[in-house]
């Protein structure tokens, strides 16, 4: 662990940062901010020594239901650390609301790497930290008061990441503080992991993309299961929350500047 670099998998919804986080942590601008992308993008920065390699996993989807296609991505990120990944970089927006997007993003990563992936894997990064800094002048309160403060599903959250949580200001060079603070909660992570021999693992469909004559037959086994009746109850659980998305959407349009 200490001279190889620390593998960090970068996940979360679609425009909430995480290409720009990835640029921040590698101090260089190698991540394509300006499209969303299918695709997983690796890179790490060899030049300025701080030890990252960074995989932006595009794995969460907004849509209702989860493909095939989410585990593949998953697992070939996984791969491409060649299956020792360190931390995931669970990427929050900081200064809007905690909504059933974001709820359906999380369970969506607990459905592709398990029930315990926040507990055990997981730091939050909050992007748009000059957001919170203005805030901060005016109501005075830091950053860790601000995660106390908060409250529901999101504190049910942050108390699952052991308040893991780091907020990066994405339009300004890295502070320091920064930095070492995501590696000490990094760090503490990779122990914890090696001391209980963990790995990160894509739920169930871990062999699926591998090439091999069993392949098609376990991709077809995996697809009778998304769409068996497991699946169906997460379905029907799904629709009523794309109900309350779109209810949400009016009620989110009505009111503006909430945080
Ligand atoms: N002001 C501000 N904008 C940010 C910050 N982080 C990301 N953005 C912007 O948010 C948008 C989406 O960011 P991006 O990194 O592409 O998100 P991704 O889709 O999750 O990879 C881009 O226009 C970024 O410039 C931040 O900390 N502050
Ligand atoms: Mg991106």
């Amino acid at each position: 662990m200490a001279q190889s670099l620390i593998n960090a998998l970068i996940v979360g919804r679609s425009g909430n940062g995480k290409s720009s986080i990835g640029d921040s942590i590698l101090k260089a601008k190698v991540f394509d901010t300006s499209a969303s992308s299918e695709e997983n993008k690796s890179h790490f920065n060899s030049d300025n020594g701080n030890g990252f390699k960074v995989i932006e996993c595009s794995c969460i989807q907004d849509e209702e239901d989860i493909s095939e296609h989410d585990f593949e991505v998953a697992g070939e990120a996984i791969r491409n650390f060649e299956n020792r990944t360190d931390v995931i970089l669970f990427v929050m927006k900081y200064g809007i609301r905690y909504t059933q997007q974001e709820k359906h993003a999380v369970e969506r990563l607990r459905t592709i790497f398990g029930d315990t992936v926040f507990r055990d894997w997981v730091v939050i990064c909050f992007s748009y930290g000059d957001n919170f800094e203005k805030d901060k002048q005016e109501n005075g309160n830091d950053f860790k008061t601000w995660c106390w403060a908060q409250s529901g599903a999101v504190q049910t959250l942050f108390k699952e990441v052991e308040y893991r949580i780091v907020l990066f200001n994405n339009t300004a060079e890295l502070l320091e503080s920064t930095e070492k603070e995501l590696k000490t909660f990094i760090h503490s992570i990779v122990h914890r992991n090696q001391d209980q021999h963990k790995e990160l693992k894509v739920q169930n469909l871990e062999k699926t993309t591998r090439k091999g004559p069993t392949a098609t037959k376990k991709k077809k086994s995996l697809l009778g299961r998304l769409k068996g009746k497991r699946y169906e109850r997460k379905t029907s659980k799904n629709k009523k929350s794309t109900e309350n998305k779109s209810k949400e959407k009016k009620s989110a349009t009505k009111s503006s500047g909430n945080k």
